[in-house]
């Protein structure tokens, strides 16, 4: 562990910064940061440059919000490990595995891993935010199937963002994708999501994860198929979990991550 960052200043409020974009009306991707005023122009230049990164955006909103510090909560970052599987088939076993561990049924998991292949919004397209899934039923609980539920508000402190990126590197994990992942992994399970199971709609990307409290953040070199532009995330909560304080503390609660467990915990468990 490592204290949280004094360098950061004690300035009253921090910024939520958002950024969208799309092609043609279609969402491409966000991404978003939670920053100290002090930096809040490079927080925006970042995710400008992220955005230009999806390549034929041809509508880049990024928004700002003021979060007053007293309601930001200070957490560490899941302990990430990766699994030894590196073909889909292992990948899918392992990740159904943990996903029953925490109480997800069998079926409901390959219900899921269907719905992210097809693509999990009306006409199977893809969602801008995550499904909600009832752990034991799997019924899906998102009010707006599309939009789906967007995980915001999340950001590391500058320092930690250092230390946790230095370290994912060391492991030859340098895409921005797995720290963004780490991150909203880290935020749902805090805001009272029991797991989730992702992996991206980017057709080069073919990495996943599986996250909860038991197995932390879990990944999975290749989980989909090379090619397939389709993905998305399942949040699952408990049977007995109300829906609505859920969502709000995903899309609301502003979350800093500011530690990591240990550096070994990369190699967890
Ligand atoms: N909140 C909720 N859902 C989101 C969010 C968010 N902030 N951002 C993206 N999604 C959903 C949405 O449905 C996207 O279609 C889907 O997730 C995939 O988003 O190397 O890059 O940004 O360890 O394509 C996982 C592995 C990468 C990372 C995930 O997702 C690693 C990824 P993408
Ligand atoms: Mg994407």
């Amino acid at each position: 562990m490592f204290d949280s960052d004094d360098a950061e200043g004690g300035a009253p409020y921090l910024l939520s910064v958002r950024m969208r974009a799309s092609r043609e009306g279609r969402h491409l991707g966000g991404a978003e940061r939670l920053v100290q005023p002090g930096l809040w122009l490079s927080a925006v230049s970042s995710l400008q440059d992220r955005a230009l990164r999806y390549g034929g955006a041809d509508q880049v909103h990024i928004g700002s919000d003021i979060v007053g510090a007293d309601n930001v909560a200070r957490v560490a970052a899941l302990p990430v490990s990766t699994s030894p599987y590196p073909d889909i088939a292992g990948a899918r076993r392992e990740a159904q595995k943990l996903l029953q561990r925490c109480g997800v049924p069998g079926a409901v998991a390959k219900d899921v891993f269907r719905l992210l292949d097809e693509g999990p919004g009306p006409g199977r397209t893809v969602m801008r935010g995550a499904m909600l899934i009832h752990t034991a039923s799997g019924q899906r609980l998102e009010p707006d199937p599309s939009r789906g539920v967007r995980v915001s508000r999340m950001d590391y402190t500058p320092r930690c963002r250092e230390i946790l990126g230095a370290a994912l590197a060391r492991e030859g994990l340098t895409s921005p994708r797995t720290m963004e992942a780490i991150g909203i992994a880290t935020k749902a399970l805090w805001c009272g999501v029991m797991c989730e199971l992702c992996w991206s709609d980017d057709p080069g990307y073919v990495a996943g994860y599986v996250a909860s409290a038991v197995s932390g953040y879990r990944r999975f070199a290749q989980i989909k198929r090379a090619g397939l532009s389709t993905g998305g995330r399942a949040l699952f909560l408990r049977d007995h979990e109300s829906v609505g304080p859920v969502i709000e503390r995903l899309e609301k609660a502003a979350v800093l991550i500011d530690s990591i467990n240990t550096i070994e915990g990369l190699r967890y468990p």
